[in-house]
């Protein structure tokens, strides 16, 4: 193919390099790796400037940079992506550098960062580097302080972290489109004194949500509320990695919240406290113990806790829709109905009619109902003493003992020592004491109203809001 640049003579191609060579266009375009897995990567450990303990991304990995003068250079190209969300789940995203989130980018209070942003979108993009302290001009919000970044254009942002904390970068730019199809990632700056809020483990992610009706690829991007895919950092159990923790290790939790609603993250077995927001770090004297930290929309909260109790501790969205994968048909509450009796005579009125959930949902969890491609269950996992009958935004601490300081490969399920764990009585239960109702002292049965629903609509409720 014949290029424009092809016509004109090299004296004329060097007048226009020259037309064009600024600050940053002097320099070769730093390299922008490209991830294609969905799984936890190594930390990334400085090799120069000051020492810090890098963070680990759940599902994700950080952006490596390389260093021009005294410039940290990093490039991200938002691009579209397959993320998989779940084992048997791909969705079509918008991403960047081949994921979804992108890369965590990670750097050191007082460094002179430069950031290429390359748009392979087929629209307009702009980077908003959410809670950084920076020049109005590099602030990222499209017409505002900025041209927008067309399709295949390259932008540059160059500031100095002026502080250290907890940040995370998305458009500004067609917002509503570009973070529902999965745009944004976590910018974490170190403190320059290598000692200051130091930890052991430091696991940062994102909370984000989807629709994806079953069956489907890509995100309905209007949605307001009613989203079916609660992920963390575009993944849901049980395709979300497990926080492995050493005993004894000082752990940092950071999570920053890109959905439209809050989110109250539950974490058994400890208690911690919020140590760090996106305004900066928390001083000791502000502090106060909690076992769930609500995420509000649009912000950051990070939470510290000492390892010192060795177990498989769950940590999830206290919001019980939350912790379920898509629902892609109508699910209606029989819990109390005797359906073996009751399914015959429904099915006389409704032959698609599936009786489900007489004593509760649980055995949704292990029932193997017909699915369409691309779909998860809407409750699943395995835990070594069955099913664990939860989805989305569910992961699990495991704190061991005897591993490796950054070790964070999986030890399996933790290993109980004898007598700890929740057994069976099995002693007599046919006479267990108990105080007979009314209807039962005038020798009647209990009284059970019965309504039959039938699911008329197939476009019912989609998800969980
Ligand atoms: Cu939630």
């Amino acid at each position: 193919m014949l290029s424009r640049r092809g016509f004109i003579g090299s004296a004329a191609l060097l007048a226009g390099a020259t037309a064009i060579s600024g600050r940053a266009q002097a320099a070769r375009l730093p390299e922008a790796p490209s991830m294609d897995k969905a799984t936890m990567q190594p930390p990334l450990f400085p090799k120069s400037g000051p020492d810090y303990q890098p963070v680990v991304t759940l599902n994700g990995w950080t952006l490596p940079w390389r260093m021009n003068d005294d410039w940290k250079e990093f490039h991200l190209v938002a691009e579209p992506v397959v993320r998989e969300m779940a084992p048997g789940m791909k969705a079509h995203l918008w991403g960047y550098n081949g994921q979804s989130p992108g890369p965590t980018i990670e750097a050191v209070e007082g460094d002179k960062v430069r950031i290429y942003v390359t748009n392979k979108l087929p629209e307009h993009t702009t980077i908003h580097w959410h809670g950084m302290l920076l020049p109005s001009g590099m602030d990222g919000v499209g017409g505002l302080t900025q041209p927008h970044i067309k399709p295949g254009q390259t932008y540059v942002y160059e500031w100095v972290m002026k502080k250290s904390g907890t940040f995370m970068y998305h458009p500004h730019a067609d917002e509503m489109v570009q973070m529902a199809m999965g745009m944004m990632g976590f910018i974490v700056v170190h403190p320059r004194d290598p000692k200051f809020m130091r930890v052991d483990r430091d696991f940062v992610f994102l909370l984000n949500a989807y629709l994806i009706d079953p069956g489907a690829y890509v995100p309905k991007v209007t949605e307001m509320t009613d989203f079916n895919m609660w992920s963390w950092n575009s993944r849901t159990f049980p395709g979300i990695d497990h926080l492995v923790v050493r005993k004894g290790d000082r752990v940092r939790v950071r999570m920053g919240n890109l959905t439209m609603t809050n989110h109250p993250i539950h974490m058994h077995g400890y208690d911690f406290a919020v140590t760090c927001t996106d305004g900066g770090w928390v001083p000791e004297s502000a502090r106060w113990p909690e076992t769930s930290i609500d995420v509000p929309v649009g912000a950051m909260r990070a939470f510290e806790f000492k390892a010192d109790v060795p177990g498989d501790w769950a940590i999830h969205c206290h919001k019980s829709h939350h912790t379920m994968n898509a629902m892609g048909h109508e699910v209606k509450n029989f819990i109390g109905v005797d359906k073996r009796d009751l399914a015959k005579a429904i099915t006389k009125l409704v032959p698609d009619y599936m009786p489900m959930g007489s004593a509760g949902m649980a055995e949704m969890g292990e029932m193997e109902m017909p699915l369409p491609d691309n779909t998860l269950p809407m409750m699943t996992g395995f835990g070594q003493f069955g099913p664990i009958e939860m989805g989305g935004m569910f992961s699990v601490v495991k704190v061991r003992e005897g591993i490796g300081a950054n070790d964070y490969r999986d030890p399996g399920w933790y290993k109980h020592p004898e007598g700890t764990v929740a057994y069976e009585y099995t002693g007599e239960v046919a006479d267990a004491p108990r105080r007979a109702t009314k209807s039962e002292k005038n020798n009647k049965k209990p009284a059970v109203e019965l309504k039959v629903i039938k699911p008329a609509s197939k476009s019912g409720h989609r998800g969980h809001h």
